[in-house]
């Protein structure tokens, strides 16, 4: 099985999956959970020849573990990075690290120092842990910065986090004082 099918997979996944579910008819539920049957269906429907064995590859192999399979292997879900509105994951609060990291792009840097980091079209701001993860997501964009967050101080003050299943870092809104530009 090529990585190139892998990786269309994923891609069609995310996009399903995260923003645009009625693409396809499939119904989420609000912890964004599709039946399998139902997304191999609306994929074929569309030419797209999928099976569970696939789907079960791809999500075992996904980079960033972007999927969740449910245990009886019959609904599928992203695990973060949503925005369509029916989808709303129920995460608990968590206690993040002391400092998060945010890779973004240098054109985006005079609207962040006016408006902190904001969710845009996701339902989250997505932080990670390790300063490498962010600057490869910032790349995506343009010339990566990598932005340290002081996570500590904005828990501190009851702003609330959440970790996705993937380990990806979730909170609402990130005000500029939290937000710092070493160098
Ligand atoms: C920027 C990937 C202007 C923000 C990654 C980012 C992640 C602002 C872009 C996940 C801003 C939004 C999410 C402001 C934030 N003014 N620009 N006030 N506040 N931005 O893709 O965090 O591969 O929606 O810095 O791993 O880049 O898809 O968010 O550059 O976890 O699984 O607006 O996507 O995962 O871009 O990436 P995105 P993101 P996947």
């Amino acid at each position: 099985m090529s990585s190139k099918r892998f990786t269309e997979t994923s891609k069609f996944l995310s996009y399903v999956l995260r923003h645009a579910p009625e693409s396809i008819d499939l119904q989420l539920d609000s912890e964004g959970w599709g039946d399998v049957d139902a997304l191999i269906a609306g994929a074929a429907r569309q030419g797209r020849a999928l099976d569970l064995a696939h789907l079960q590859a791809v999500v075992a192999s996904s980079d960033k573990k972007r999927f969740g399979l449910s245990d009886d292997g019959r609904r599928i879900r992203a695990v973060q990075g949503h925005s369509t509105a029916t989808v709303e994951l129920q995460y608990a609060p968590k206690a993040p690290p002391a400092e998060l990291y945010h890779g973004t792009a240098t054109r985006f840097l005079d609207s962040i120092a006016q408006q902190g980091l904001i969710a845009g079209n996701r339902h989250h701001v997505h932080l990670s842990h390790d300063p490498a993860t962010a600057i490869a997501v910032g790349q995506r964009y343009g010339s990566p910065v990598l932005l340290h967050i002081d996570a500590a101080a904005m828990h501190a003050q009851g702003l609330t986090f959440f970790q996705a299943d993937n380990g990806v870092w979730l909170t609402a809104h990130v005000p500029v004082a939290f937000i710092r530009q070493p160098g």
